[in-house]
Parts: structure tokens; sequence; C-alpha cells
């Protein structure tokens, strides 16, 4: 297990919060190899792509990657390709979520967003590079066989597409309002963010060779896991800090707490998360890091 080695170096952690600092690291070191510039051209294109791809994202796609993978017994070295390129997807939505056209947000993981920096020109231009850049890297992986880098590319083009992220995002845009529908609310909710969260499990269990059931079983955990980490995030926008939360907060009416209230709120989240652990009991004696996920995800500050 690589975090043990990890943990015996320092004091004594939470084996879990050894794990996630230790493949955070990696994954960090992986992007890093991912994102080298090629041309002096490049450069402020490059620092703006690096300004948001490094500014303290918890990685939660890519470590969702490697627990799913473990299931399967995947090492994460075979999952680097995929877990990056979430990680490159969930990037670019958040630069081209922050535009002034968009969720017109100007901070961003307590810094400023990336338009404020670089500019809206070159912020909607890195975030279209990562985003292609996260098909490229699949699909030169010389470790993943041809059938399933094709069933995960189109997978990770359904969920950002029009069937996904960016019809949540229209949807968010164009219909948000206080006399909303509850459906409307849980169509943004499910696909501007559950959406990517699931197809990180579902594309490894994919590359894992899992049975219909098992990715049935993570599609519901996740979609699960996902809508209720969006009730968190809805959480922290009414109850938070700009500070504390590190971003501008939006108490609009496309908020889940702003719609619903607090207390109903909470209901929700925690129904939420209820499914998504009896969703995993198929996994029942090696689903502890799932679970540990999901309750950390649940109660974050950030
Ligand atoms: C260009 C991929 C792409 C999509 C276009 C802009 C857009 C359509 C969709 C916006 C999707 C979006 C930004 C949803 C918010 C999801 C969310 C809860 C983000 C926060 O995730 P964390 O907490 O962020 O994992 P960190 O900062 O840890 O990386």
């Amino acid at each position: 297990m690589p975090y043990a080695a990890f943990c015996m170096k320092g004091v004594r952690m939470d084996p879990m919060l050894c794990y996630i600092r230790e493949n955070t690291e990696f994954i960090d070191r992986k992007l890093q190899e991912y994102m080298t510039n090629r041309t002096p051209l490049l450069k402020v294109l490059q620092e703006s792509i690096n300004y948001t791809l490094f500014s303290g994202g918890k990685r939660i796609r890519p470590l969702f990657c490697f627990i799913v993978g473990e299931l399967f017994d995947l090492s994460r070295e075979k999952l680097t390709s995929l877990a990056c390129a979430v990680e490159m997807i969930h990037t670019a939505s958040l630069i081209m979520d922050d535009l002034p056209h968009m969720d017109n947000a100007t901070t961003r993981r307590g810094k400023p967003a990336n338009h404020v920096i670089y500019g809206q020109d070159v912020a909607a231009l890195a975030s279209i590079g990562l985003l292609t850049r996260a098909y490229e890297v699949v699909l030169n992986d010389p470790g993943l066989p041809d059938e399933k880098k094709s069933k995960v590319v189109s997978k990770l083009a359904n969920v950002v597409g029009i069937d996904g992220m960016v019809g949540g995002q229209f949807v968010d845009l164009k219909f948000s309002n206080k006399s909303m529908e509850h459906a409307t609310l849980d169509y943004i909710h499910t696909h501007k963010t559950a959406v990517l969260f699931a197809a990180s499990g579902t594309t490894t269990a994919i590359i894992g060779d899992a049975t219909e059931a098992e990715v049935q079983a993570l599609e519901v955990y996740a979609n699960n896991i996902g809508f209720a980490f969006q009730i968190a995030d809805d959480l922290l926008d009414v109850l938070g800090d700009t500070k504390e939360v590190g971003k501008t907060l939006k108490r609009d009416s496309g908020n889940f707490v702003v719609l619903h209230g607090v207390e109903k709120s909470k209901q929700v989240l925690q129904e939420h998360a209820s499914r998504a652990t009896e969703a995993i009991q198929l996994f029942q004696g090696k689903n502890d890091k799932l679970i540990a996920l999901g309750q950390m995800l649940l109660k974050r500050k950030s």
C-alpha cells in the first residue's frame, strides 16, 4: 500500500488522510508531466492553464478513480491518464464557469479567477485547451487497449456535451429562478456536477472489466454523492464566508438551499448520502475508502 510508507515518514496520521495526500501529490506530478510547454509563443496560455490546474484543487475525481480502481485491482499507474483527464475536464469547466458571461465569479480557491488575471480571451482558450488535452491523454495512453479507450472517451464526451455539463450549464443560465420546478434544479445539479463524478467511477469500472451490476452500483453511488456534494456546495455558499470557502459565493435562485431552506437541504443531503452507501453494499469488505471519501466530501469546508 503506497500510503503506509508515506505515513511512516511523519507524524501518525489518519490512513485515509495519508492516502489522499500521497495520491494527490502523485496526480499533481503526473499533471505537470502532461503539461510541458512546447514553444515560448504559448508561454502565457500555459501559465493560464497552470494557474487554475495547480491552485489547490482537492483532486476528488482522480482520487475517486483510484479508489474505484482498487475494487478491480487496478494500479494507479494504469489509471493515470484517466485520472488526469477527469481533473483536466473539471478544471476546464471551472475556468469557463467563472467567465463574466457565465457565472461571473471573480474569485476561485481564494485567488482571483483565471480571466481576472489573464483576460477572458486567454481564459476561454485555456479552458478549451485543457478540455481537448483530456481526450488526447487517454487516446495516447499506450497502456490502455483501443476498445477501452474508445468506450472511455465516448463516455467522457457524453458527460461534457449537450446531454451533460454543457446542457446543465445552459439550463442553469437560462432557467434558474425562484419559482423553478424541483426537476429543473435536479437537472442542473445532476448535469453540472454529478455526471463528471459518476463518469470518473464508471470509466474506471470499464477499464477494470466490471460487471453490469458493479457499474450500475457505482453509478448510483456516484450520482448520489455528486448530488449531495452539490447541496454541500450550496450550503457553503449560503452559510460559509467568502474567505473560508475561497470563491465568489452564489446565493441566488440556482442554489438548492435558497430554494428549499437549510434544514430541508441538510435532510435531502443525508438521504442522498444514505442511498450512496446502500448502493455499494455490493462491494462489502472492500468499500471502506468509498465510504470514507463520501463522508469527507459531505463534511468539507471549502
Ligand atoms: C468546458 C468542461 C466544460 C464544460 C462547460 C461551464 C460548464 C459547461 C459547466 C460548469 C460545471 C461546474 C463548474 C460545476 C460546478 C461543480 C462543482 C461543485 C465544483 C467544485 O468542485 P470541487 O470542490 O473543486 O471538487 P476543487 O476546487 O476542489 O477542484
